[in-house]
């Protein structure tokens, strides 16, 4: 980081944007920012580290590998948000002892001093969660009673430390103990003067390093270089020693799978039925047998998600080699978590629930995109035809908003070799969270898909010459498309299977239109939830716009219109509409090139 770039705080492309973003700054770990965030991710590293501690570590090596703390400095602001409670309470529970957080205890947070809102004693919660407390009185100045603190937690290694310092915001200027210390209280030229004043600096001198501070960090640098070349020369004896361990090592570190992952995939045959989150679990279980780094676990429903990894054991405190992650009922610290994970390196995280509970998580879920962390977001239970439990567990709108997210891949596969296909494209994408979203009910392993054509991310399932109608569907309802064109024996329908709208788009625009047609014939859209978004793919869409209800999975379909009988009267009325002329048919995939 130079000079310059502390200049350009919060300036078009500086390397200092308004909050920090692992993605622009080299050094930045985490993007925070929305507060709990990193609090939460930290749990995921301090995870991280300790199973690569325990996985990697011999003998005579035994401190190669996560031999180190996690360090979080977080606010009143960040201990408010739930996503930290629920982290910090399994971070206790798995006693994460080289996780070390320090709390700015400043009883300051915008709206004014935390006794508007925030009055329960802290200390108290975070023993009760089980981790180690200290308190230090005067954060503003004692320096030693810090130090003291932070080496007395270094010394505790089967809790995580939480260090209380009482400090004040904006310690030393006209605005001590104010919110406006946030920001506009110390803005001024004046008021940045009398800080520098009451610390006994020049205030003249803007951005000015003395000898003293610059020695300091030469010297921190040195010590740094010679830490890392002394790591490297002990990394390479490890490797020579070591050359099976070593090799897996950097097979997580890279992402690497074998190379024809097909081949390890389970195969599937037509006419035979299951449910994708049981195909989603074989596949997950092939790739976690293959790769290492794949680690993770469900919010409590590893059984309806079908989630293990059966060749894996469970983390715990007495088991910290174990790829299986029980986060109980935490769907965001569980994604946040996931985020951290994936930060440390040499890991792919899988998060499991079912797919209505992103709106619980999404504030980790948005955050696996901004800071382009590959993270698998197994989601089960994909439509209203999850049944009885209702519309409080049936998504509707939650597709169409990963799909807005920018950089999130979403899958929703129809059958056995669309779930191996989603799984394999997801792999592959390391800068990218995904979303895999899967059925509840069995469906069947279609005729005419491939693990190919499923690569693609949307292709032509069945044709016919010359089509009158295009049905373009994702998930389950793809079978219903195909049912619905064998029973319009009178009618030329093409089913078209789109299994990732995101890796569609990557095809080149000739394949697309190969799939999609030139506006030669109407498409109609079947998503079996909101139909936001699919008009820049079809002319009509077919979705449920409302939410969903309590009944048996049939009963909801033949509710709905989820039916061959009912699809079919659909096209008809869609074949009718275009036939006499009423609508104009346009080209989806012609489109003016906007980016310059
Ligand atoms: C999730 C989220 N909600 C709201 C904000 C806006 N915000 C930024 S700072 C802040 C107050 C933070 O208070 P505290 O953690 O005590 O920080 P300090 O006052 O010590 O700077 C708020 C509400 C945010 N960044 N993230």
């Amino acid at each position: 980081m130079t000079t310059d770039q502390l200049k350009n705080f919060r300036q078009l492309h500086s390397k200092t944007p308004g909050h920090p973003e692992n993605a622009v700054t080299e050094g930045v770990e985490v993007t925070t920012g929305p507060l709990g965030q990193g609090l939460a991710n930290s749990v995921g590293i301090a995870l991280a580290q300790e199973h690569l501690r325990s996985t990697f570590s011999t003998e005579d090596f035994p401190d190669l590998f996560g031999n180190h703390y996690t360090y979080v400095f977080c606010g009143d602001g960040c201990l408010m948000e739930g996503v930290t409670s629920e982290a910090c309470s399994l971070a206790g529970h798995l006693g994460l002892g080289r996780l070390i957080v320090i709390y700015d205890n400043n009883n300051i947070t915008i709206d004014g001093t935390t006794d508007i809102s925030f009055t329960e004693d802290v200390q108290k919660r975070y023993e009760s969660y089980g981790w180690h407390t200290q308190h230090v009185k005067n954060g503003n100045s004692d320096l030693d009673g810090i130090e003291k603190a932070i080496k007395n937690a270094q010394q505790v290694n089967d809790k995580p430390s939480f260090i209380i310092l009482d400090t004040t915001i904006g310690y030393g200027s006209k605005v001590e103990h104010k919110p406006s210390a946030h920001g506009y209280g110390i803005s001024s030229d004046e008021a940045v003067a009398e800080l520098k004043k009451s610390y006994g600096m020049d205030p003249s001198k803007k951005y000015y390093v003395s000898d003293e501070v610059k020695q300091y960090w030469d010297e921190v640098k040195q010590r740094g270089d010679k830490n890392a070349s002394q790591w490297n020369e002990r990394l390479a004896a490890f490797e020579k020693k070591y050359p099976e361990k070593a090799k897996e090592l950097h097979a997580m570190k890279q992402v690497t799978l074998p190379e024809n992952l097909k081949d390890i995939l389970p195969s599937y045959k037509p006419g035979t039925s299951e449910a994708t989150r049981k195909m989603s679990g074989k596949a997950l279980n092939a790739i976690g047998d293959a790769f290492k780094g794949l680690i993770g676990g469900s919010a409590d429903l590893a059984g309806s998600n079908c989630s293990k990894l059966a060749n894996s054991t469970d983390f715990s405190t007495k088991d910290r080699t174990g790829r299986n992650i029980n986060f109980g009922v935490r769907e965001h610290a569980m994604c946040a978590m996931a985020n951290g994970i994936a930060s440390y390196g040499c890991f792919v995280p899988y998060v499991a629930t079912f797919l209505n509970f992103m709106g619980y998580a999404w504030g980790a879920g948005r955050l696996s995109a901004l800071s382009e962390r590959q993270v698998l977001y197994i989601f089960t239970h994909d439509s209203v035809a999850l049944g009885e439990d209702g519309p409080t567990h049936q998504p509707i709108e939650i597709l169409s908003m990963l799909r807005a997210t920018p950089g999130f891949y979403v899958f929703r596969p129809a059958d056995g070799n669309e779930t191996n296909a989603s799984y394999a494209v997801a792999m592959s994408k390391t800068k990218s969270p995904s979303l895999l979203a899967f059925t509840r009910q069995n469906v069947p392993n279609l005729e005419n898909s491939t693990y190919e054509k499923a690569l693609k991310g949307g292709y032509i399932l069945e044709d016919v010459e010359n089509p009158e109608l295009i049905l373009l569907a994702t998930g389950s309802e793809v079978s219903l498309c195909v049912e619905t064109a064998k029973k319009l024996t009178n009618r030329r329908i093409r089913v078209v299977s789109m299994p990732s709208v995101e890796v569609f788009e990557e095809q080149s625009e000739e394949y697309r239109r190969s799939v999609l047609g030139n506006g030669s014939a109407p498409i109609l859209s079947v998503e079996a939830g909101a139909t936001h978004g699919w008009q820049k793919y079809s002319h009509v869409q077919f979705g449920i716009d409302h939410f969903g209800m309590s009944a048996p999975d049939n009963v909801i379909w033949e509710q709905l219109g989820f039916t061959p009988e009912k699809l079919g009267k659909k096209v008809e009325k869609v074949i009718g509409f275009y036939g006499n002329n009423q609508g104009q048919l346009y080209d989806v995939s012609a489109r003016p090139q906007l980016e310059e």
